[in-house]
């Protein structure tokens, strides 16, 4: 929307959702819209909230309010460090705000700004000198105009607080939230050094914190939120994710930013130490707790005289989408419809997909979704709509970004029933998977389930994190993976075609494309999920492929960096609960 004539009046309005937007009347356009080469730029006055720069059609900063940002985000690592910052790095920040709160703490010795565009310097400085007050005159302050992401890479444990005062993630920003340029971050730190990057509104950018959390996460010693609100960013509650250098940085920080705040002397307008800044609790707890999706896989012990036929497992599907409380996507995809064993059939749903097939007399289902997964209702419905008497069920955090030994913890494996009132009861021990090196995986001695003669076929599952962006949110490039690179390297059969559809996903939880690819004895079901850069892949089959070249390729294909692998029996019946988790592996793998 931009700028908009209201009568005899001129309004802007806020660009960066396409639904929902602000807006403020417009004295004077002191800067017409201008493009940087790096952006579009405007700065534009009014009555209400004094002068406002404006990128990309996004508020950066309005002259009555940029106080709190600006104070926030320089003095709680300021303060919070156990010794004196001596060298700041700032990232981004052309209009100097920053900068500014920075160079008021008496023992620093140098401030660096590292600026892509220059013109947000130059006309920041012109039109509203006030937010750069001093900073240019101050012998400590440097100016590099150039790419934060490629300077910092120079600099190894230079800086005591790294400030990242970025756009957000579309744009010339793009680069920075990512988890090599956190990495260079990290790297660039001094020991008990504090980054601290903007990372959007919680609530109307719901994966852009988390996001960043979770790479940051990798990453630093210590991870924490520091949560403020302002008039000029929409939405409510605004975060700020800072990462440590050293585990017990963040644990003395509160302590330490009251003494040091007091010393200092520097009064302050917006910042207080004694304000915790602390993210709502329920932000803290999906943080700490979320993960991209779960899953329900299940080896169903089928009985009666009759197999399920394709109409059956069609109705099944659908009232499964209802159990899990989510909606179908299209119509289930068919491998063939006389639906014999090892035949396919996938229904997409909002987040994910369901599937099933049958070995022998063993129907395998999965149930994946990035909402919760109500696990009980899912397999106890299961269960009744297909008359078994039991089944082999393995409950999976997908995505979860916790360490590989968590993810373990997490993964259950136990035998369900029926309880007399239906639902599902729980009729065995629950084990977890068995660990495994992935030098142990993939060493020619390593023997799949059904190579043992444990299980008819197999699935393949991987958790692939820290994912090439444009790779994963093309719905082409993953199609492209299925339908033939992969294929390429594992030599299973393909029927029909790779489809991604897009159901705009974009606007969903997984908001990344979905592919399926149907295989003659099995198939091939990937979800994409765009802003925690990863995807999640399962691949049932009867026939072994070479686990390591198919892994490292889907790895290198989509430029992932870590992957959390698990090898599960499918299509096994009678055999004891122990002896399937000892044949279900759990495994971890670096890019090489
Ligand atoms: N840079 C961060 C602006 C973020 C706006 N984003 C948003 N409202 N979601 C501000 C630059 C000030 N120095």
């Amino acid at each position: 929307m931009g700028l908009v004539k209201k009568g005899s009046q001129l309004w802007f309005f806020e660009e960066l959702y396409p639904d929902v937007t602000y807006g403020f009347k417009v004295a004077r356009v002191i800067v017409p819209e201008t493009q940087t080469g790096f952006q579009r730029l405007m700065i534009l006055e009014t009555d209400r909230l004094g002068r406002v720069l404006v990128l990309d059609g996004i508020v950066q900063l309005t002259e009555e309010d940029e106080g709190i940002y600006h104070e926030w985000i320089a003095h709680w690592p300021l303060f919070a460090l156990l010794k004196p910052a001596k060298h700041v790095l700032i990232i981004g920040g052309g209009d100097g705000g920053v900068a500014r709160e920075v160079l008021r703490h008496r023992y620093i010795k140098t401030v660096t700004m590292v600026e892509i565009d220059k013109m947000v310097v130059d006309l920041c400085r012109e039109h509203m000198p006030a937010i750069s007050e001093g900073i240019f005159d101050d012998p400590r302050f440097k100016l590099i105009v150039g790419d934060g992401a490629e300077v910092i890479r120079a600099d190894k444990g230079r800086y005591d607080v790294i400030i990242i005062d970025s756009t957000d993630p579309i744009g010339p920003a793009k680069s920075l939230f990512n988890t090599n340029f956190y990495q260079s971050v990290y790297d660039a730190l001094a020991d008990g050094g504090i980054a601290i990057h903007q990372t959007g509104a919680l609530i109307l950018q719901p994966y852009e914190c988390p996001g960043s959390w979770r790479q940051m996460e990798r990453i630093f010693d210590d991870v924490r939120v520091v949560q403020f609100t302002n008039v000029s960013y929409m939405g409510g509650p605004f975060s700020l994710t800072a990462g440590s250098k050293g585990r017990k940085v963040f644990k003395q920080a509160d302590r330490n930013a009251k003494k040091s705040h007091k010393e200092a002397g520097i009064k302050t307008d917006w910042y207080s130490p004694r304000i915790s800044a602390l993210p709502y609790p329920e932000f803290q707890k999906r943080l700490e707790t979320d993960k991209y999706g779960e899953e329900i896989v299940m080896d169903i012990e089928l009985t009666g005289a009759r197999l399920p036929s394709l109409k059956q497992v069609k109705t099944w599907s659908r009232e499964t989408c209802q159990a899990i409380k989510m909606e179908a996507f299209g119509t289930p995809m068919v491998s063939d419809v006389r639906f014999g064993e090892g035949d396919t059939l996938v229904q997409y749903i909002e987040t994910s997909a369901i599937n099933y097939r049958r070995y022998g007399k063993t129907g395998c289902a999965n149930c994946f979704t990035c909402a919760s997964l109500p696990v009980e209702d899912a397999v106890g419905f299961s269960l009744a709509d297909f008359g078994a008497r039991g089944a082999v069920c393995w409950h999976l955090p997908r995505g979860s970004f916790a360490d590989i030994k968590r993810i373990r913890r997490n993964t259950k494996i136990f035998k369900a029933g029926l309880s007399p009132s239906k639902s599902m009861a729980v009729k065995s021990k629950v084990y977890k998977p068995r660990f495994l090196e992935s030098a142990e995986v993939f060493s020619p001695d390593f023997k799949l389930p059904m190579e043992q003669g444990f299980s008819s076929a197999f699935e393949l599952i991987m958790d692939i994190y820290d994912c090439n962006y444009s790779m994963i949110s093309s719905c082409r490039a993953v199609a492209e993976w299925a339908a033939e690179g992969f294929l390429k390297i594992t030599g299973l059969e393909p029927v029909g075609n790779a489809e991604a559809p897009d159901f705009g996903h974009a606007k969903k939880k997984t908001a990344g494309p979905s592919v399926t690819q149907l295989l003659a004895d099995g198939s091939n079901i990937s979800h994409y999920s765009v802003n925690w850069l990863m995807i999640v892949v399962n691949v049932v089959s009867e026939k072994g492929f070479p686990l390591r070249r198919a892994i490292e390729y889907t790895m290198d294909y989509f430029q992932g960096k870590y992957a959390v692998c698990w090898i599960l029996p499918r299509g096994i019946s009678r055999q004891n609960i122990k002896d399937i988790a000892d044949h279900s592996y759990i495994f971890s793998v670096e890019k090489k």
